[in-house]
Formats: C-alpha cells, structure tokens, sequence
C-alpha cells in the first residue's frame, strides 16, 4: 500500500491528534497487570492475525509433551480488536475437559469496538496437564510512529473515536477497496449466490451472499468504480471517484432525509460496521517484500 498519499496522511493526521487518549489509565493498568502476571506465564502469544494460529497449535502440543501434574499457562496479549478474545473463546471451546470443569467464566466478550476486555480472565482449556489460557485487556502505545502505520491501525478498528469519522476514515477504506482486487471476487460470488439459490450448491456460512443490503452495497460502489475512467494514482480524481461511491450509497442504505451532513455521517458509519464485521471482505494492509 505504498500509494496511500493523502487519505492515509489525512487519517493519520486524525489520529495523531488524538494524542494517544485511546491509552488510558485502564490501558496503563492493564499493560502493568499484564507485566505482572509474566513470572507465572509459561508462553505468551501476540496476536496479530489468523496466520498465528498453527504457532499457536505447535505451542500447545509441546505443552501437552510435558508431565501430567503440569500446569502450562498461555497468555494472550496484542494491541486492541485483534481478536484476542475470540481466540480464548475458541481455544476454550475445543479445551477436552468437562463442562463443569470449565469453570465460572464460560466465555470472553467479543466485540467489534476496542477496549471490551477490561480484566485478565484465565479460562481452562485442558486437564492433565493443565492448561490454561488468559485474555488480557489490548495495549497500544500511545505513540505510534508514522501517518501511515496510524491509519492503518484506524482501519483495523484498534483504534475507535468518533473524530476519526470527519478524518477521512471511510474515505481511505474506499481507497484500499478500489485498489484492491475485490471487485472482481464479488462478481464471482454474485455469480455463486446465483448457482446457490438454484441449489446446485451448497451455501458457505460466511460469504453473506444472500444478505440483501451487502449485495446492493457491493454492486453500487463496483459500478461506480467500472464506470470510472480516471486515474487512481492521482489524488484528486481517486478523491472524486470516493465522493460519487459515498453518495451513490445513500440509496441501498435507504438514506434519503435529513442534512447531506448527518446523511454522510450515516452512510460512513454503516459502511465501516459492513467492512468491520467482514462483509465486504478481508484486507491485508501491510505491504509484504518478496524476501519474506
Ligand atoms: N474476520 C475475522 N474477524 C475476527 C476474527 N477474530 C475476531 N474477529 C472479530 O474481531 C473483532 C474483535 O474481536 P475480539 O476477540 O473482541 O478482539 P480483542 O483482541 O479481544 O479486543 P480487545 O478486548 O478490545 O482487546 C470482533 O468483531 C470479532 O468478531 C477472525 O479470525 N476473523
Ligand atoms: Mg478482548
């Protein structure tokens, strides 16, 4: 994503001027929290993304190779909204151990907005030997070095402010989306929805091929973005492209009243909660040398 130009360093902008206030006291809590409970911590996990977790499978078996009166415990730690929580969840789920044995606190909250885990939680995951798993609250330094690593981590969600709205956050998904290839793959599961409902194959949980609104949403901005005869490359024509896509979405949004400002507010909002809840599809925004 080396192109990001204005609508990173506009966003980035935004977030500088938050000032760090995402790192609250609570945060500074849980971070000294976190440092504590490391002398009883026998492996701790980053989470950064889904690719951790055949890390996370090969730790757990080198556990299990030790003695049976072993207890192992596995903390969880990443900056906010990476799925730490969902993680435990799934880690205590698939644990091999009685309902009963699962203890008090069945299952860690998941949420699309940061800073929903306030404590560290242990939740078992395995007798004999025992393993257990903590969730602990996300951290995230108050400083973060660059424009462009800040709008990503807005992007991400790791960082929520309703300031960020007015600092061009939907305006720099749309950049990442009409950069990306996903044009293309929603064709082919438009394509796919179609071979679904004549049941010639069987629907996939997750391609949300089905839900009206997300159809209407993901057709309308590739129309526009086909339609566009300009140059991405160049700032002022991508701006105009993102412009005519935000209005062109009040119509599958069912957005007709009210001030254009509170329309745009409205519209930027859903758009991000579709992106944010995986809707419109998954993103990597980190660019990747061909060395790695
Ligand atoms: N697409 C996708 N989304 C995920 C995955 N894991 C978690 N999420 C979503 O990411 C969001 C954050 O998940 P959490 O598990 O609450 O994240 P967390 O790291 O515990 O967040 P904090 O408690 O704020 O630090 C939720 O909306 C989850 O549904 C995943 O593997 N894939
Ligand atoms: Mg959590």
């Amino acid at each position: 994503m080396a192109r990001s130009g204005c609508f990173s360093r506009r966003l980035g902008v935004a977030v500088r001027e938050l000032k760090g206030a995402w790192y609250g006291r609570h945060m500074a809590a849980s971070e000294r929290a976190i440092v504590d409970r490391l002398p009883i911590v026998d492996v701790v996990l980053e989470i950064r993304d889904a690719r951790l977790s055949i890390v996370l499978r090969d730790k757990i078996r080198e556990l299990k190779s030790g003695q049976d009166s072993y207890t192992a415990t596995v903390m969880l730690v990443g900056i906010p909204n990476v799925g730490k929580s969902a993680i435990a969840n799934s880690l205590h789920e698939i644990g091999r151990i009685h309902a009963e044995e699962k203890g008090r606190h069945r299952h860690a909250v998941v949420s699309t907005f940061p800073g929903e885990t306030k404590d560290i939680t242990a939740y078992k995951m395995q007798s004999h030997p025992s393993i257990y798993v903590l969730d602990t609250p996300g951290v995230l330094s108050p400083i973060v070095a660059t424009d462009d690593y800040a709008s990503k981590l807005a992007l991400t969600g790791a960082i929520k402010d309703s300031t960020l709205q007015d600092g061009g956050l939907v305006e720099f998904f749309l950049f990442v989306l009409n950069f990306s290839g996903k044009y293309n793959s929603w064709e082919d599961s438009d394509d796919r929805a179609e071979l679904v409902s004549q049941k010639k194959i069987r629907k996939h949980h997750s391609d949300h091929t089905n839900d009206v609104i997300v159809k209407d949403v993901r057709r309308t901005l590739a129309k526009i973005r086909h339609s566009f005869n300009g140059d991405l490359e160049k700032e002022d024509e991508h701006g105009k492209l993102i412009e005519s896509q935000l209005v062109a979405l009040q119509k599958p949004f069912g957005l007709h009243c009210g001030s254009v400002g509170d329309r745009n507010r409205a519209i930027a909002s859903k758009l991000l909660d579709l992106y944010w809840t995986g809707r419109l599809g998954h993103y990597t925004l980190d660019t990747f040398s061909n060395d790695l």
